[in-house]
């Protein structure tokens, strides 16, 4: 139901947590398992447990002329194989929506490619703001040994399409070598 007043949220910065908040996603390794390269690595891990990667927390701001929404996502740190934890990473089904993200704690990357040709990974830390153009997919990797946390905001009717990313895949990787973060070109 559409609110037309003024709502604010009380934010955990350290935690990556809001009060009220109406709705938490987990993500876990079988919600994103074909995303990551090591596939055997991700068979071995499934047969004993299904690790949480990542925990999204939204609240939509929907108005009657409205439909903002924030989202506050925790990544935390691991890897799968040598491959850090990261979203799933999606493009906007509309090609007008933007986002704005907002890396509040942690470090990684934030991996942004049109799937088209063009790709940057920007460094993220604390205090880094991006902004997203429309029709550039984006994933968030924690490099970290800590939780990496960020702040989206977007338009609800911007739409998701995850199965894009799954069929073409982002350009590069970020693998860790000796605990370090690599960006490793994919064919
Ligand atoms: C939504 C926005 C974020 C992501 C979230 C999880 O447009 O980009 O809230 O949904 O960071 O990533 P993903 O790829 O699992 O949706
Ligand atoms: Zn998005």
């Amino acid at each position: 139901t559409p609110i037309d007043y003024p709502i604010s949220l009380d934010f955990d910065a350290e935690n990556g947590t809001f009060e009220p908040c109406p709705q938490v996603t987990p993500r876990h390794l079988s919600d994103l398992k074909e995303m990551f390269s090591d596939q055997s690595t991700v068979a071995q891990i499934l047969r004993e447990n299904d690790p949480l990667i990542y925990e999204i927390r939204y609240y939509p701001f929907t108005t009657t002329k409205s439909d903002m929404a924030l989202a506050v996502t925790r990544i935390f740190p691991g890897t799968i194989g040598n491959e850090f934890y990261m979203t799933k990473g999606h493009k906007h089904q509309r090609e007008d929506q933007p986002e704005v993200y907002y890396c509040v704690r942690g470090e990684g990357f934030l991996l942004l490619d049109t799937l088209e040709g063009e790709f940057r990974a920007i460094p993220w830390r604390a205090g880094v703001i991006t902004h997203i153009p429309p029709m550039w997919a984006h994933r968030v990797v924690n490099t970290g040994n800590d939780l990496l946390v960020f702040i989206g905001v977007f338009h609800l009717s911007a739409g998701h399409d995850y199965d894009i990313v799954a069929r073409k895949g982002f350009a590069y990787r970020v693998l860790s070598r000796n605990g370090k973060p690599e960006l490793i070109k994919q064919d």
